[in-house]
């Protein structure tokens, strides 16, 4: 047996340059027994359009979703978030399925239109909603759950997509400011961890560019979803800095933002070619927001390449550059580094590019042998994890990282998956690489927080997936599975939230 087993990995490794990712790796993939620090953070995490319902309820103004989803064609099987989990009625429910857990903090974001229904402070504050906010905020801290508020989780006021085409226009970064100091001025004596923004990346490309999110601009150029991220970037430096000036001393909080990287693996890590791609992947796709703000105020080199290539494409339209105040308030305008992380891929170089994007020109995989998710793009790489946070130690200034999402998704199918021993699978492994990148590479991981609580609205692709710890989708199945993370090793129960 043994001899042919050591013959079995000699030839495998001569015969491959190339790294068999999928495979288990002993040592990379050791389970790390251990525990960890007291003060460490453990959360799940929602946003408002994904949950709320109540979408014209109380005076609330119609925000780009409500749009975009009630336009036939946009999301799949015509969902909407006009009752999504109700959590509008049910936000104390909500809070007793995270105290049954042990949970001490909970992210949930607010939606700007429920406080401001056409987005503006001089349009009229909602106080109905902003009464809504108190109550949730109030309940949580009731049953010692601290709030952790995102300002933005992309549901844009209609009225300023209307008036100002939304964030191509500058003219966002002074009214993101209006309503974000609202916030701070309303709910900051009780909330201190504040998020400015959730994945901008998404925001821009999807939002801008391929038009599969609201607000559903196609702008094949990227003009538009460039000025979205400028934009946004100037938006998130102005709150930090008000933040700073007029409210940290009173308050006493901390305000971040939440950036999604994935982890790029270099197809072959001996190959200088293929290791260069990755980098490259690592710049273009994931470092748009977080170098400006943790590394030098400004984009990343080879994202600038990207912006010259922009320039010349269109020499007709203004494309800025931030000017060096400008640069000045975006480096450093962060408390902590609030990281999305969910799946890895595979990169190589490629000699002929396979298209004019600007990832065309290298060569992104995943190995066969990952476990998938119902999400397309969800594929389980607990290791990519540990290196995306080693990553952010050595490539943005070793910050404190307050993972603000990571998770698992079944699709919808009837009965329900309840067993769940992949969402658990996913939760245990991730878990232990974090603790790794803790205890190894002594990453300052202060927070993790996973997405989601319960099952949701999950944007374009509406109620077929689902990512919640919890069920709220369908009637009286009996409860059974295993509710996933936190007690994930007590093996407590995967509950039914009833209509
Ligand atoms: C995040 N990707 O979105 C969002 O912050 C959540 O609102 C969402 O429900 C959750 O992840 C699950 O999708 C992402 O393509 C969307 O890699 C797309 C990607 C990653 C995260």
């Amino acid at each position: 047996m043994v001899l042919p087993l050591i013959l079995c990995v000699v030839l495998s490794t001569a015969h491959c340059a190339v790294q068999d990712y999928g495979a288990y790796d002993p040592v990379r993939d050791a389970f790390l027994p251990g525990s960890f620090p007291d003060s460490f953070i453990w959360s799940t995490s929602t946003s408002a359009y994904q949950i709320e319902g109540a979408w014209n309820v109380d005076s609330k103004g119609e925000s780009i979703w409500d749009r975009f989803s009630h336009t036939p064609g946009k999301v799949d099987c015509g969902d909407t978030g006009d009752v999504a989990c109700d959590s509008y009625n049910k936000y104390r429910e909500d809070v007793q399925l995270m105290k049954a857990m042990g949970l001490k903090y909970y992210r949930f974001s607010l939606s700007w239109t429920r406080i401001l229904p056409d987005g503006t402070v001089a349009g009229g504050v909602n106080q109905d909603g902003v009464d809504y906010y108190n109550n949730v905020i109030n309940e949580l801290i009731a049953n010692d759950i601290t709030p952790m508020v995102t300002l933005y989780h992309w549901d844009l006021p209609q009225a300023l997509q209307d008036r100002y085409g939304g964030w191509v226009n500058e003219t966002m970064v002074q009214l993101y400011h209006d309503y974000v100091s609202f916030a701070f001025k309303s709910f900051g004596d009780r909330v201190k961890l504040w998020l400015t923004f959730n994945d901008s990346k998404i925001v821009c490309n999807n939002g801008y560019l391929t038009g599969q999110h609201a607000p559903g601009i196609q702008d094949r150029s990227q003009l538009s979803s460039y000025l979205c991220g400028h934009n946004i970037l100037k938006a998130h430096a102005k709150a930090w800095h008000t933040y700073n000036t007029t409210f940290r001393a009173s308050q006493d909080g901390k305000v971040g933002i939440t950036v999604s990287l994935d982890w790029a693996e270099p197809r072959d890590p001996d190959l200088p070619a293929d290791v260069a791609a990755a980098d490259y992947y690592m710049q273009v796709s994931n470092s748009q927001f977080a170098h400006p703000i943790y590394v030098n105020g400004d984009y990343p080199p080879d994202f600038k390449i990207l912006v010259q290539k922009l320039k010349q494409a269109l020499p007709d339209k203004n494309v800025p550059d931030f000017s060096d105040e400008e640069k000045a308030s975006i480096r450093g305008s962060s408390d902590f580094f609030g990281l999305n992380h969910y799946t890895s891929c595979i990169v190589g170089h490629r000699d002929t590019p396979a298209g004019k994007g600007p990832l065309d020109n290298i060569n992104i995989t995943r190995s066969p042998e990952w476990r998938r998710a119902a999400t397309d793009w969800l594929y389980a790489v607990p290791w990519g994890m540990r290196r995306v946070l080693k990553y952010i130690k050595e490539t943005f200034g070793d910050p404190e990282v307050y993972i603000t999402e990571n998770g698992w998704s079944d699709g919808d199918v009837t009965p329900p998956v309840m067993e769940d021993t992949d969402r658990i699978c996913y939760y245990m492994t991730y878990i232990d690489e974090v603790l790794k990148a803790i205890m190894y590479d002594k990453v300052k991981v202060r927070a993790y927080t996973a997405w989601s609580i319960m099952d949701n609205m999950e944007w374009e692709t509406g109620y077929t997936q689902r990512f919640g710890m919890h069920c709220h989708l369908h009637g009286p199945e009996p409860a059974s599975g295993t509710q996933a993370v936190f007690k994930v090793l007590q093996g407590h129960h995967r509950q039914q939230r009833l209509p």
